[in-house]
């Protein structure tokens, strides 16, 4: 299947135009970091790119670029905020690979040794 078009309507492009309210954590002039509604665990955050990209299999180079920076910063915060001992990094394509929301983003989840994820 060829990726669908981009929706402007999702929920995370309604909380980057400020319609819809977030928890956010780090913002620069490519990306936003705001905390998940549904925490797999303590400190569960999400890294959005500003420019409109449905998910990996469209997103130009400099915005996954811009992300993954970003999503180093924040799992290096997580490390010492949350006396993690490691970190999940989590990302979805498309509802068969278990995307809900069509705007791109990476989930990091700080973890603690033996301690599972949350359903
Ligand atoms: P997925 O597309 O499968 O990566 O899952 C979407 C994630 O987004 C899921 O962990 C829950 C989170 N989420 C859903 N709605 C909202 C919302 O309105 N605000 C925030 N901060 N997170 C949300």
């Amino acid at each position: 299947m060829t990726t669908p078009a981009y929706a402007s309507e999702n929920i995370f492009a309604k909380i980057l135009r400020g319609e819809i309210p977030s928890h956010k954590v780090y913002e620069d002039d490519m990306t936003v970091a705001i905390m998940d509604i549904m925490p797999r665990a303590d400190g569960h955050t999400l890294v959005i790119p500003k420019n409109a990209s449905r998910n990996m299999l469209d997103v130009a180079t400099e915005d996954i670029n811009a992300v993954m920076a970003t999503t180093q910063k924040i799992a290096q915060a997580q490390m010492i905020a949350f006396e993690a001992d490691g970190i999940t990094i989590q990302q979805f394509n498309e509802s068969a690979g278990g995307q809900v929301i069509f705007h791109l983003h990476m989930h990091i989840i700080p973890r603690k040794e033996g301690v599972s994820l949350r359903p």
